[in-house]
């Protein structure tokens, strides 16, 4: 047998188990070496039946993906997976899968060319490949409607997530839940059906009569609205479909043609870069690979207002017992309010038991005085933004807390070592900066400061995934990674309105690149005092002689901050249903004709070019400073925090789609049409296009190099 695939013996019943960590991913050899074992073993007289079972942490989570980079990349691709699970159905023994932790794409696909699956209590399986770019490519939009169903096929197939044990049993995908030992459970389970027919799923058409047109055509207007822009949750619907009407090999013949086409398109290189951008943020050169992060016990909040609510419920939400500290008994009462509606909610919709949301309860404390604190693990501030306010909150926790705490900031631009500053134990602070809504959104900045100690940074990195979140590490300059982008990002945005485009133009244009939002719009949902507050706090780094936005000053002193306030940039009615608003338009245009803007009609391209590319640029210039450790994890902020497609990878990554030196040539028309202060190419960016690299192999050369 082979390292990844071990074959051994219980009396009658042969055991084939996976063993190629961290995942048993299907990589180049293991299905040859399953098949290898199948054979083997159904045609050993000795045998009554096989068990499949996965070593570690879980059965098979799928194709190897980084196959598909290869094969994308030219290489050519090794058809093994089909061969396996036709030799795996055609078996003369039972073959039974004992599933654990999860069965994915290729994993559920081995999984169901077996005769019968058992699956313990808490193990997953599903079809996430379109999370990837792509569909199943291995029968999976075949066998799947043939045991489960349609309904359950095309939801799993076309929205890629995954389902628990009682579900796939009550859909018919598995046979039995084992608790306890769940080899032992297989083999008693293959003693019963050694001796029975071995159902073979391509033959099992019963469950296909359930069709109905209405199915798929439900299943398009959600993937139109939920997986808006991509295409490879639309081929999904249209595999299984083909399911009930052509007979299994067609089905597959169909499904492996739209699977090629997915593959080879630039939304599944996005994707992949994005599922392993993700996985790579944690990877941080220079801090020892052996540092031990702290355990975080007991953690403390400041501040009970919108991002201070959602870290407090965060830390509840891991089960971590968290204090929550306020000014005011009114402030106090009104952010308690806030986190208890947002649970009552989510109770109400059945995300959430309603034991689960007072065991949440329970780990929160709310109070007035820093009782309690000395000993948290983690204080993390979330008060006003302003250096002064948070120097005195630090210089107050610094005083309090045991010398092993870490303290951090919920700042959205200031300088973390100014605010180290104001303690005596700079190495335990750094930024970890949140994304409202904090217990919603998976994006946490951990900013570094000058003198934050590896062990710091090290116990961040893994409180994040405890957290749930996706940590990425971020250099101190202000705004660290994303609102640092987002600063050039939202300048064009309002330069294009003031320039002739309407506020809907230019909302429009973003929505349609893919956002979930256009950037004013997103500016009327944030509140457009958070930015009045912070360009007020920093209007003396102001470059004189550089154009600066002009209206949003100008609604802010009318006291209309967005959606909170029913205007903004639009106009919203109660149900904050919204549209455009003629006096903020009139407004614009005003200021604009004052202030001599020359003012014309702005197609959508340009609207696109202008903002993303802005985005890019900054992206390139903080990459080069260091603030962001690699291109992809720009791009993890990005998708995380704001919304960016996942389908185009995030701002780097889409920059390498259009190709570098298209980009450069853009900037370049761009500067010269609105100046070198705000367009200047960054050297990197100039760099790169001029030697045919890209962002992606900058970071490639960049881990080779780390080694
Ligand atoms: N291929 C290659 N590497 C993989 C992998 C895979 N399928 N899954 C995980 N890894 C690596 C990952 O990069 C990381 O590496 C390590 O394993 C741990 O992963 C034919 C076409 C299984 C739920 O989409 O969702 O089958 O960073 O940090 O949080 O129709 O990994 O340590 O070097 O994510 O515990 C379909 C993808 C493939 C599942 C575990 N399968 N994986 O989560 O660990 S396409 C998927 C996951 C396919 C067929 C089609 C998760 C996980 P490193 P991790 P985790
Ligand atoms: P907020 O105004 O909603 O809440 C701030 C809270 O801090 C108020 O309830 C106030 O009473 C309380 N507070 C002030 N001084 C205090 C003190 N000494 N002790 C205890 N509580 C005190 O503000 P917010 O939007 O939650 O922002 C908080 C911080 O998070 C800011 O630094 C902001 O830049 C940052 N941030 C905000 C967002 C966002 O979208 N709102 C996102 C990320 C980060």
């Amino acid at each position: 047998m082979s390292e990844t695939v071990r074959l051994t013996r219980q009396e009658e019943i042969d055991i084939i188990t996976i063993d190629n960590p961290p995942v048993n991913a299907l990589g180049p050899g293991v299905p040859e070496a399953i098949q290898g074992a199948i054979e083997s073993a159904g045609s050993d007289p000795g045998v009554n039946a096989i068990v499949v079972i996965g070593a570690g942490r879980t059965f098979i989570a799928g194709a190897d993906i980084r196959e598909f980079v290869k094969i994308v990349r030219g290489e050519k691709p090794r058809r093994t997976l089909l061969p396996l699970l036709t030799a795996i159905e055609a078996c003369a023994k039972p073959v039974i899968m004992a599933i654990h932790g999860q069965a994915l794409g290729g994993g559920l696909e081995v999984a169901m060319a077996g005769h019968y699956r058992v699956i313990a209590a808490g193990a997953q399986v599903g079809q996430p490949e379109v999370k990837l770019g792509i569909i199943p490519g291995a029968t999976g939009t075949q066998r799947l409607p043939r045991l489960a169903g349609i309904a359950k096929a095309v939801e799993m197939c076309a929205f890629g997530e995954p389902i628990g044990a009682g579900d796939a049993l009550a859909s018919g995908i598995v046979d039995r839940i084992v608790d306890g030992d769940l080899l032992a459970g297989a083999i008693a389970f293959a003693r019963e059906v050694a001796h029975m027919p071995a159902p073979r799923t391509s033959q099992r058409n019963s469950r296909l009569s359930e069709s109905d047109p209405a199915i798929f055509a439900a299943a398009r207007q959600q993937a139109q609205k939920t997986k808006r822009g991509q295409t490879a949750p639309l081929a999904a619907i249209e595999a299984v479909e083909a399911a009930t009407r052509l007979p299994f090999d067609e089905g597959c013949a169909l499904e492996a043609k739209l699977f090629g086409e997915c593959l080879y398109s630039t939304q599944c290189r996005a994707l992949i870069h994005a599922f392993f951008a993700e996985r790579a943020v944690s990877k941080i050169p220079g801090i020892p690979v052996d540092i031990q992060p702290r355990e975080i016990r007991r953690a403390a909040v400041i501040g009970a207002g919108t991002m201070g609510g959602g870290i407090t419920m965060t830390y509840a939400n891991a089960g971590i017992p968290v204090i929550v500290k306020e000014t005011s008994q009114e402030a106090l009462d009104r952010g308690m309010a806030t986190i208890r509606k947002n649970y009552a909610g989510s109770v109400k919709k059945g995300k959430l038991a309603q034991a689960a949301m007072d065991e949440r309860m329970a780990r929160i404390t709310p109070q007035l005085s820093y009782a309690g604190f000395e000993d948290a693990d983690i204080i993390v501030e979330a008060v006003f933004e302003g250096m002064a306010l948070k120097k005195q909150v630090f210089a107050e926790i610094d005083a309090i807390a045991k010398p092993s705490c870490i303290l951090a900031s919920n700042t959205s631009y200031l300088d973390i070592d100014e605010i180290a500053s104001a303690t005596g134990r700079a190495g335990m602070v750094l930024g970890n900066h949140f994304f409202s809504p904090a217990n919603v959104m998976r994006l946490l900045e951990i900013v570094r400061g000058e003198a934050t100690s590896h062990e710091a940074i090290a116990t961040c990195m893994a409180l994040a995934r405890k957290l749930k979140k996706v940590g990425v590490l971020a250099g101190n300059c202000r705004g660290f990674i994303g609102n640092r982008m987002l600063g050039p990002y939202l300048r064009e945005a309002q330069f294009l309105v003031e320039e002739g485009a309407t506020v809907a133009d230019v909302n429009q244009a973003m929505y349609d690149f893919g956002m979930a939002m256009g950037p004013l719009a997103m500016s009327d949902l944030a509140g457009l005092d958070v930015g009045w507050r912070i360009r007020k706090e920093f209007r003396h780094l102001e470059r004189p002689g550089v154009r600066q936005p002009l209206v949003a000053d100008l609604l802010c002193e009318m006291g209309r901050y967005g959606q909170k306030t029913g205007r903004g940039w639009s106009q919203y009615d109660e149900n904050r249903n919204v549209s455009p608003d003629p006096e903020t338009e009139t407004l614009i245009e005003k200021t604009a004709r004052a202030a001599g803007i020359e003012r014309r009609s702005i197609e959508a391209g340009e609207i696109v070019d202008r903002c993303v590319l802005a985005l890019i640029n900054e992206g390139a210039k903080l990459l080069e400073e260091g603030i962001a450790l690699r291109a992809s994890d720009i791009d993890v902020v990005y998708l995380n925090g704001y919304a960016f497609p996942a389908w185009r990878g995030g701002p780097m990554f889409y920059a390498d789609t259009i190709g570098l030196d298209r980009v450069l040539a853009r900037l370049e028309e761009f500067e010269t049409r609105h100046g070198g202060e705000l367009w200047s190419p960054a050297p990197l960016l100039k760099r790169l296009a001029g030697s045919g690299k890209t962002f992606s192999s900058l970071d490639q050369e960049a881990a080779a190099a780390a080694g």
